[in-house]
């Protein structure tokens, strides 16, 4: 008679048979680990803060200066979040015989720590390429992505934390040279040739990747999704006046932009009295979640002008709303800090032209240290708290 278990041992040594190369062994697996590590925590880092200025809490203010600090923070987010993805690969070949181990655990402790893989694992590929889809604005998914980027990300991260607590011992030893448990293991020829390839792979990749932000970088940045400087008024868009179906009430000569300082009645401005007020010009870049950013010199009325002629104290609460209908990103809000900035702007021109109307004409929101998704486009209502 055949017995199950017999089945399956035979079947798990002829899968663990069949990884033959040399190079599936410990120490390299820990320097994959240790690369892993450090891109997975920048790039945790760096997203909790996109995702913190985006939802502030109460307990969380983001300054407005420097001007362009999150210019640097969600360009690392993309850039070690894509060079990840080489490591990843790399480090999942490396260690797949063990995932066929038999039997799959030997005690309790290592059950718990073969079980905690399955989150790191799937938790890891659902991160690398959920980030890809929506730098390629490919969303083959129902769900909205940033939610489901935030709440996998803490599943991973989590995984990732039980994973450095079970291994580290045999981190540490795997390269302290002490022999590893393998039988046949890599030469240091061997090993030096492939942790250098996954290693010109992922450097590749962060050139590929960071000239979405790096303008000097942009012409080798194969993978970036966006060339900074391709657009109207050498600037990219995300979401044209078309799409946002705003065109006819953005070039309307009923155009007003209403500021509600809720004392007295609202102000009404037309396009004529925005223009006759005092300009304020700043130097600020569009930093898109997504990884790209552009610089440019924008000018018009300073949120804090408005602020004080809607009688509103300094350092207030100032939420713009734009013509746009729908879309998650019709509004946003100044906090404290950023309202009060001199470089806080409500734009009517860029580099010297009146704004192109994909870039939010008539009137745009441009402040220090934002993403580009609270930059609100086509603004025409202002509140004052
Ligand atoms: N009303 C409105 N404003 C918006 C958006 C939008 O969809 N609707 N997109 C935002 C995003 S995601 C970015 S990156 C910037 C891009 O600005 P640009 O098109 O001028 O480059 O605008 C922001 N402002
Ligand atoms: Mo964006």
């Amino acid at each position: 008679m055949v017995r199950a278990t017999d089945v399956v041992n035979r079947l798990g040594s002829k899968v663990e048979g069949r990884f033959t190369s040399k190079l599936h062994e410990t120490r390299i697996a820990a320097v994959l680990g240790i690369a892993l590590g450090v891109s997975f925590t920048v790039c945790f880092v760096t997203g909790l803060l996109s995702h913190l200025v985006q939802h502030p809490p109460s307990w969380f203010e983001w300054p407005s200066r420097p001007a362009g600090l999150y210019r640097v923070t969600q360009g690392l987010h993309v850039v070690t979040g894509s060079t990840a993805i080489p490591l990843l690969l790399a480090k999942l070949w490396v260690v797949a015989p063990r995932l066929w181990t038999w039997p799959p655990a030997r005690t309790v402790a290592h059950a718990v720590e073969r079980i905690s893989i399955v989150p790191l694992v799937a938790g890891s590929l659902f991160m690398l390429f959920s980030g890809v889809a929506n730098v390629a604005r490919w969303y083959p998914y129902d769900f909205f992505f940033p939610s489901a980027h935030f709440a996998v990300a803490w599943v991973t991260i989590g995984g990732l934390v039980a994973h450095i607590a079970a291994k580290i011992t045999l981190t540490r030893d795997a390269l302290r040279r002490r022999p590893a448990p393998e039988l046949a293991r890599a030469t240091s020829i061997d090993r030096r040739r492939f942790l250098g390839g996954v290693a010109a792979t992922s450097g590749l990749v962060a050139l590929a990747t960071s000239g979405g932000t790096v303008g000097p970088l942009s012409r080798v940045s194969v993978l970036a999704q966006r060339v900074p400087s391709e657009g109207p008024q050498g600037m990219p868009v995300n979401k044209s006046a078309a799409a946002a179906q705003v065109r006819d009430l953005a070039t309307s000569a009923s155009y007003r932009l209403v500021v509600d300082g809720n004392v007295g009645t609202p102000m009404s401005l037309t396009l004529a009295d925005l223009r006759a007020l005092p300009q304020t010009e700043a130097t600020l870049p569009i930093t898109c979640v997504e990884g790209w950013s552009r610089g440019a010199n924008w000018r018009g009325v300073a949120v804090r002008d408005l602020v004080a002629m809607a009688g509103g104290r300094e350092g207030a609460e100032v939420t713009v709303e734009s013509i746009e209908r729908g879309g998650r990103y019709r509004t946003s809000t100044l906090t404290h800090d950023q309202s009060q900035d001199r470089d806080a702007l409500l734009a009517l021109e860029i580099n010297g032209e009146p704004l192109h109307i994909d870039h939010g004409s008539p009137l745009r929101l441009i402040a220090p240290n934002r993403p580009g998704v609270m930059q609100t486009k086509w603004v025409t209502t202002v509140t004052v708290r």
